[in-house]
């Protein structure tokens, strides 16, 4: 018995041309399409006695439960997982028409790691990006954006010279339920966003626009939950562990092919000042040697494949360095891929406004992945 002979479709032409459109109006249950999206819809067009929207639950799970015991919905996966800087000074520098402001360019060698690296990305087969954002700070657990789409305009609080950038993006929001279930059976204090008019932070939108400038896969942005501030370097690790370990769970369930991000700089002491045209180059170093030396140590790791040691100095090279990775995004993305023993790829590492940040890419696929720099 396949999934077509239990939902009563034998004809091929018939199941593609179910409709897979999303409803404007809520769902009832008396057998016609005004609400829902994917597979009730079809199913209420296609088969009129379905129809009570708990039958439908039912039937979903019933498909699901077969496919998954006929071996027939492969595992879900995370086929790559990027380090990818957010300061705002990239989306200026690269005048892309939904940020406002205008620069004569700037920090190209981390642009044009990047640029890179969404090359890569182009060849690689994902149906979604999931983030960790240490600018979505909730103090009190860890928040999935929980909405289809969010649209406005945001502005970066600190530097709103730079960065004005008009957003219009979707959301998988199945996937993103998924995580929040599963975090939630781990133990973890959970939230879904679902407020319409909530502001999507600068540090998704940078990552996602250098990695992916036409915006052409859903996302998932997950929130940063203060461990390392109420507690330690340490806390913060076992939490972020646990969050990647749960979301890994998720996306094997979902089937669904998944790059992860984790969104932040490395180390971070940065200048209080600014020059008077932001994107002179002239001006642009590290802050200081220490946090370069400590940056070098931690990059020349992972180019060794060495992420277990990575993970395990964390807290210490957060500390000395006051590093972004505070917030637990590599340690959560590290986790979900089960600490790789295998080279990273470095895109690029420069300095913004005195910060350190590197382009970094884990590509679990030996065959695809690459000595870049
Ligand atoms: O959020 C940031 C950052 N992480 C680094 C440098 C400059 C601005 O914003
Ligand atoms: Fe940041």
């Amino acid at each position: 018995m396949n999934i077509r002979q239990i939902i009563g479709l034998n004809n091929e032409l018939e199941f593609s041309k179910m409709p897979n459109i999303q409803a404007s109006e809520k769902p009832t249950d008396n057998g016609k399409i005004i609400g829902h999206i994917g597979m009730d819809s079809h199913l209420i067009l296609l088969r009129k006695h379905f129809h009570s929207i708990n039958a439908m639950k039912l039937l979903k799970r019933l498909i699901h439960i077969t496919v998954v015991a006929q071996g027939t919905m492969k595992k879900g996966e995370v086929v790559l997982g990027c380090l990818a800087p957010h300061p705002p000074h990239l989306v200026y520098a690269e005048n892309p028409e939904q940020n406002e402001p205008f620069s004569e360019g700037g920090w190209e060698t981390l642009r044009w790691g990047y640029n890179r690296l969404a090359r890569k990305l182009k060849k690689v087969d994902y149906d979604v990006m999931v983030i960790f954002t240490p600018h979505w700070a909730t103090y009190i657990g860890t928040h999935f954006l929980g909405l289809p789409k969010f649209s406005s305009l945001s502005v970066d609080p600190i530097f709103p010279n730079i960065f004005r950038y008009k957003y219009d993006l979707d959301v998988d929001v199945e996937l993103a339920e998924e995580m929040h279930n599963a975090a939630s059976e781990a133990g973890i204090i959970t939230k879904m966003m679902t407020n319409p008019d909530f502001r999507i932070d600068y540090g998704t939108i940078t990552s996602c626009h250098m990695l992916n400038p036409e915006w052409d896969k859903p996302i998932i942005t997950i929130s940063s939950n203060r461990n390392a501030h109420y507690y330690s370097g340490e806390v913060m690790n076992e939490q972020a562990k646990a969050l990647g370990e749960a979301c890994l769970k998720a996306i094997e369930k979902s089937g669904k092919k998944v790059v992860l991000v984790s969104s932040h700089s490395l180390s971070h002491r940065h200048f209080v000042t600014e020059s008077p045209l932001p994107e002179d180059m002239s001006r642009e170093h590290i802050y200081n040697h220490s946090q370069y030396v400590w940056d070098m140590k931690m990059i020349k790791m992972m180019r060794d494949g060495k992420m277990k040691e990575v993970i395990d100095i964390m807290p210490e090279y957060t500390e000395q360095t006051i590093a972004e990775t505070e917030a637990g995004g590599l340690s959560w993305m590290m986790a979900a891929m089960g600490l790789p023993d295998y080279p990273a790829e470095i895109y690029g590492y420069q300095s913004v406004i005195g910060t350190g940040n590197a382009v970094i890419a884990w590509d679990p696929n030996s065959k695809t992945r690459e000595i870049v720099l």
